[in-house]
């Protein structure tokens, strides 16, 4: 499917048009994701005669240090005193052991973000593991199952944006792809200054909410004509109520923005994979690698049918891996069509320009919108040919930011959401309708789920802004309390979350 730039910046919250205050209609965009509805399930349970492997010990500690992504020293909250996290890189099979020191002030943990681990081990806090109080050492320890593209952080608070984020990579036994070369790309929202930056414990933001409505001209306008009703909740009075999204100013990849970062080198003829994380608080980026096609392999770990695309859209807590051939050397920008913000560089070998070579995107360009993506089958999950109705349906509203701080499903602000309760085995569908103007990366935690009708699977999906819809699909075979919420972490912590009850 082809897209202008000002649709894509429209479903991904990039654009603020006025229609949004009455609602408006739907899109040509928009009509096609409301036909997406046959969808096939997912299972997650383990093979254990895959499970054989060595246990890999690693050691993270939490802190506040100072660090500096090329823009100067300011503090911010990391593991092991980097921007971001280290890698931790093992095998499917391995036991994967982290040992986590806790030097914060306050209590922590770490979610393995897509990884399909025993409740016990999910770190959400007293869900049912409590959290890791300062001075504590806890280990989290389960078998590293299936191989993909993940990411760790916190699960308390605002902990994501102070800094705390980190790639987790579990390889295949046997590597299917012949690529080259690879790169691990941690894409990383900043606020260095906004509230006193990462390390202010308590940011305070303006409540009449710059950054809400995705900053700008247009955003300050929006915002400035909501503040009079905003003014009159009690509960958005400066001091109480939730934090609203801060400005952010700089952007980075594997904790250094692009003016200083050290170029991502290639040489020509190569075949390179890049595994791309949005580690981001709340920024959906839409990724353009200039002058070269990406070709989609993996959604969120989970193999696809491989899909070129001239940009990559990635929502919050997504990761997708992607492969390109270098056959057009220059010196090239990764950057982000929605802000025109440059992320990093891609060098070709023997390229000694200074100057970026010139970008050549089309102006109806590729996406990866979900319906074009397909699933693999893969071992250890369940097939994805089982198909039929679901046993349960859940229509979830998702709302909010517009009259209130508050975000909401069904109209309902997290711990007083539903409790979805779910037979082990059952197969759940979640049916999203997004009556906001910002898009909502909803993920699941212990399961994947299916989008589409193509067996694609997934842990996290976006739901498009202004009105967009998705359908999403799940065996719930991973008994425990699990999260559901948005991946925008200000709006989890305003509220849009829930609990699903398995087993
Ligand atoms: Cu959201």
């Amino acid at each position: 499917m082809n897209i202008t730039r000002r649709e894509f910046l429209k479903v991904t919250g990039g654009l603020v048009t006025l229609s949004a205050l009455g609602g408006g209609g739907l899109s040509a965009y928009q009509g096609v994701a409301l036909a997406r509805n046959t969808l096939m399930p997912t299972g997650s349970n383990p093979d254990p005669a895959r499970l054989a492997g060595p246990v890999r010990e690693f050691k993270l500690t939490t802190a506040v240090t100072p660090i500096d992504l090329g823009t100067g020293e300011f503090k911010a909250w990391t593991y092991n005193g980097r921007p971001v996290g280290p890698e931790l890189r093992v095998t499917e099979g391995d036991t994967l052991r982290v040992v986590v020191t806790n030097n914060l002030l306050e209590p922590t943990t770490i979610h393995w973000h897509g990884v399909p681990v025993p409740n016990t081990m999910d770190g959400v806090p007293d869900m049912p593991q409590p959290a890791i109080q300062p001075g504590e050492i806890f280990s989290y320890e389960f078998k590293a199952w299936p191989s993909g593209t993940y990411l760790y952080h916190p699960h308390v608070g605002h902990q994501l944006d102070r800094g705390l984020v980190g790639p987790l990579i579990i390889e295949p036994k046997r590597e299917p792809g012949n690529y080259d070369r690879e790169y691990v790309l941690m894409l990383d929202d900043w606020a260095t200054v906004d509230g006193g930056g990462p390390d202010s414990p308590e940011r305070v933001t303006d409540h009449m909410g710059h950054g809400m409505m995705g900053g700008g001209m247009m955003g300050g306008m929006m915002n400035g004509m909501m503040g009079g009703m905003m003014g009159q909740q009690p509960a958005a009075a400066a001091g109480s109520g939730p934090l609203l999204e801060p400005v952010y100013d700089a952007f980075s990849v594997n904790g250094q923005v692009a003016a200083t970062a050290t170029p991502f080198t290639v040489k020509q003829g190569e075949k390179v994979r890049l595994r791309l994380i949005n580690g981001g608080a709340t920024t959906v980026f839409g990724l353009r690698l200039a002058g070269h096609t990406l070709t989609v392999t993996h959604a969120d770990g989970r193999p696809t049918e491989p899909l070129a695309v001239d940009v990559l859209r990635i929502g919050m807590g997504e990761r997708y891996d992607v492969e390109f051939t270098a056959d057009n050397p220059g010196r090239w920008q990764l950057y982000d069509i929605i802000s025109s913000m440059p992320l990093t560089t891609v060098l070709y070998q023997g390229v000694n320009s200074t100057q970026y070579s010139g970008d050549n995107l089309a102006q109806n360009f590729r996406w990866n919108d979900y319906s074009l993506l397909a699933g693999l089958p893969e071992e250890g999950l369940s097939p994805l040919s089982a198909s039929g109705p679901a046993d349960e349906t859940f229509d979830l509203v998702l709302s909010g930011g517009m009259m209130s701080a508050y975000w909401t499903i069904n109209d309902r602000i997290y711990p007083d959401t539903e409790t979805i309760v779910a037979a082990l085995g059952q197969r759940v569908r979640f049916n999203y309708f997004n009556q906001s103007p910002m898009p909502h990366p909803m993920h699941l935690h212990g399961h994947f789920f299916t989008v589409g009708s193509r067996g694609l699977r997934k842990d996290t999906v976006l739901v498009d802004a202004h009105m967009g819809q998705a359908s999403i699909e799940f065996v719930a075979d991973n008994p425990g309390m699990w999260m559901h919420h948005c991946h925008n972490i200000y709006h989890a912590e305003a509220g849009m979350m829930q609990v699903v009850q398995v087993g």
